[in-house]
């Protein structure tokens, strides 16, 4: 039996994605939040979930360790992209990608051509390019958590972070000074597994699409 394997991160995504499926007729047996298992059978036998950490979605998607799976914009930008066909944006776990600052911190006196900044974040790819694209300086300094606390100890003097209801900023003492780009998940898709398997991917893209909320 032809098998097709999704990946997942538990958390927003997980929980966000389960009426997508429900849209698909697929019900998963367990709950990741509860259950310690990684892989998550459903009413489907031809249909199983694996959990990943979300990081690490796009590569069990690229090397066909799993055949779709769903992740945020703004780890596809760190991943690249390579060897994933992303049909679908599920405009789920929306958030945007931002700059912030400590308050007090004079941002508008670098962010010019030739200013230079410190900044902490795990969007290296992202940042580099928003920088480059003002014509600033930047040192990037690579955190993989807590980037709020960064310019609170001097650790750099801006973060690029996901903001989504802004309560983690305010509560730090920190502000968004500049909004980068809009983010949400997207379906992505192992390209070999799309020519392979198309009669089990097809009907979920399809069934996916039409339940995707604007
Ligand atoms: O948490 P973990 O370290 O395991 O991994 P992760 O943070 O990569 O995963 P998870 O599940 O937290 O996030 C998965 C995806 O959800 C991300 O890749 C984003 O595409 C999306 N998403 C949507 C968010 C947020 N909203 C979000 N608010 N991811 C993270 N945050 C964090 C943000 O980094 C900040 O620390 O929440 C905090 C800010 O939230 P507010 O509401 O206080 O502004
Ligand atoms: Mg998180």
């Amino acid at each position: 039996m032809s098998r097709i394997t999704l990946a997942l991160s538990k958390g927003r995504i997980f929980e966000e994605t389960l009426p997508l499926l429900a849209a698909a007729g697929i019900v998963p047996t367990d709950d990741p939040e509860s259950s310690r298992k990684l892989i998550i059978e459903t009413n489907r036998p031809e249909v199983r979930l694996v959990i990943v950490r979300a990081t690490d979605t796009p590569t069990y998607v690229q090397y066909g360790a799993a055949d779709l799976g769903i992740a945020g914009k703004d780890v596809l930008l760190e991943h690249g992209g390579d060897g994933l066909y992303q049909p679908l944006d599920l405009n789920i776990a929306r958030c945007r990608l931002c700059v912030a600052v400590r308050k007090g911190f004079d941002y508008q006196a670098v962010a010019r051509p030739g200013g230079r900044i410190r900044v902490a974040t795990k969007y290296i790819n992202s940042a580099k390019a928003h920088f480059a694209e003002k014509g600033m300086h930047v040192d990037l300094i690579k955190l993989y958590g807590s980037m709020e606390l960064a310019p609170l100890v001097g650790l750099a003097d801006a973060i690029v972070d996901l903001v989504s209801t802004g309560g983690t900023l305010r509560a730090n003492n920190l502000e968004e000074v500049e909004d980068i780009m809009p983010i949400s998940s997207r379906l992505v898709v192992n390209q070999a597994a799309l020519k392979l398997k198309r009669d089990l991917i097809q009907p979920v893209l399809d069934a996916f699409s039409g339940a995707i909320k604007p």
